[in-house]
């Protein structure tokens, strides 16, 4: 039996991760990592948990060693929005995290799967059905880290024969963990809003599409792709994954339906609307359906009768 290594593991996507390759791989096989934030209960309960700092590669070699690992999920990582109020910390954890990572991986000979985002786009790069291979110049801190461990990862890859993979995930919804300082969040905050007082305040403008998917999608493209046939894969990282592509309005419409009162008006964050108009509105996914039959479950509308059934029951909150 192969051991998992995931860092990162209380974040919105850690924690769901975690969860899922435990039930999947075994609870005690799978080992879970954060730096600072304590994870809730059950995923503290349900197996191996250590806090670690990527930053100081002997950290992660411990992990590594101790428990015998052959698979890493790197997810500690800082947000767009975090990453630009605190560029030096965002280039630190992201790159300096990432390299450890790395080269951990190439002594211990582990595969590695790294998220990369639609944050690794920039204001040059087509907006529309954005290819997998395309003009990647983005203008914030937290692009210019995605990038350049896109290309980290494809390197360790082709000169040490690291086994890489990666996508690049758009704005993930899901109800268990808030995401951290991201530019996408409204499209969780929106939700919680919604159950809680009938009403949203967006700090993205209307009109400002961006790709989306919701939680159990991303953790089954992380899955899907770490168990793919390597002879298959003509990419390695950096694999474009979406499943919707919504802008506020959209969102608040579907929400509408079974939620009537609810309403949403508009407060702009400069920040935050400036990044997200530098990203695509939709990217192309053709490579990772051809090469690794990825393929989302959920669309806009059966995502929001999840979330509204699932978040309304965690926050005790009858919306009836
Ligand atoms: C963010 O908004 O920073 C993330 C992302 C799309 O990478 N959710």
């Amino acid at each position: 039996m192969q051991n998992i290594l995931v860092t990162g593991a209380a974040g919105q996507i850690g924690s769901e991760l975690t969860t899922a390759l435990r039930k999947k791989y075994g609870s005690e096989n799978v080992i879970a990592t954060g730096h600072k934030t304590k994870p809730e209960k059950p995923l503290l309960e349900s197996g191996p948990f250590h806090f670690i700092d990527c930053t100081e590669i002997d950290t992660v070699a411990e992990m590594v060693k101790k428990y015998k690992v052959s698979t890493i999920y790197h997810l500690a990582a800082i947000l767009s929005a975090v990453a630009e109020a605190t560029p030096q910390l965002a280039w630190n954890v992201n790159m300096i995290g990432l390299y450890n990572v790395l080269e951990v991986a190439r002594k211990y000979k582990c595969s590695v799967f790294t998220p990369s985002s639609i944050g690794a786009f920039g204001p040059t790069t087509p907006l529309n059905r954005t290819p997998q291979e395309t003009i990647q110049r983005p203008n914030t801190m937290y692009g210019v880290t995605k990038v350049a461990g896109e290309l980290l990862c494809d390197y360790y890859f082709k000169r040490f024969r690291v086994d890489t993979r990666g996508v690049r995930y758009p704005g993930i919804i899901s109800y268990k963990t808030l995401p951290g300082g991201g530019t996408t969040d409204y499209a969780v905050e929106i939700y919680y809003d919604a159950i809680k007082q009938k009403k949203y305040t967006c700090y993205l403008k209307k009109g400002t599409y961006l790709d989306m998917m919701y939680m159990p999608d991303a953790l089954k493209a992380a899955i899907d792709l770490m168990e793919a046939n390597p002879a298959k894969l003509k990419h390695r990282n950096a694999f474009n994954v979406t499943a919707m592509s919504v802008a506020p309005e959209n969102i608040a419409a579907e929400i509408e339906k079974i939620i009537p009162k609810f309403t949403m008006d508009f407060k702009i964050d400069p920040l935050r609307q400036a990044i997200a108009d530098s990203w695509p509105n939709n990217m192309d996914d053709s490579a990772a359906r051809e090469e690794w039959g990825w393929q989302p479950e959920y669309d806009l509308e059966s995502m929001t009768e999840d979330m509204i059934e699932n978040l309304s029951k965690k926050l005790k909150i009858k919306i009836h």
